[in-house]
């Protein structure tokens, strides 16, 4: 877990300014493989490469237009954020009946190392509350 953390502190020294193509550009594009459960016009939906839950998916926007985080949404992306969590627990239900969890790491405190918007949705396992 402090891997990760520390990730999150060196992709935080080099978000920029969001125009470069992220990880996630290019696995919506398939230059980047990637184990995909779900694709329509707005988004994709992926296995995590470093599962923290045996079921470990993102849900990510195809066209990230500003949203390297969610703290850079704008009030004309709010439909689009409702429909990443409408898919994230269409497909949360579908892979883990008994619940599941969403996670938004936001920023440098928040753990986020993609500077490209996803959700996480984990489940199939009893999660621990509170998250570190
Ligand atoms: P976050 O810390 O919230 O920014 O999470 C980024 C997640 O992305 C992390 O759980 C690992 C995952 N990830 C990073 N690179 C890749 C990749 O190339 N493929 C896949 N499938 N997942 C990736």
């Amino acid at each position: 877990a402090s891997d990760e953390v520390q990730k999150a502190a060196d992709a935080a020294k080099t978000v920029g300014d969001g125009s470069s193509p992220t990880i996630f550009d290019k696995i919506v594009s398939g230059e980047i493989p990637s184990n995909k459960i779900h694709d329509d016009e707005l988004c994709i939906a992926f296995r995590d490469v470093n599962p923290q839950a045996p079921v470990h998916f993102l849900v990510i926007p195809k066209n990230r237009d500003g949203l390297t985080q969610l703290s850079k949404a704008r009030e004309d992306q709010k439909a689009l954020l409702g429909h990443l969590m409408y898919v994230a627990q269409e497909l949360g239900q579908k892979e883990c009946p008994g619940g599941f969890r969403i996670v938004i790491n936001d920023g440098k405190d928040g753990a986020q190392s993609v500077y490209h918007l996803h959700l996480h949705v984990m489940g199939g396992r009893s999660m621990q509350w509170p998250p570190g």
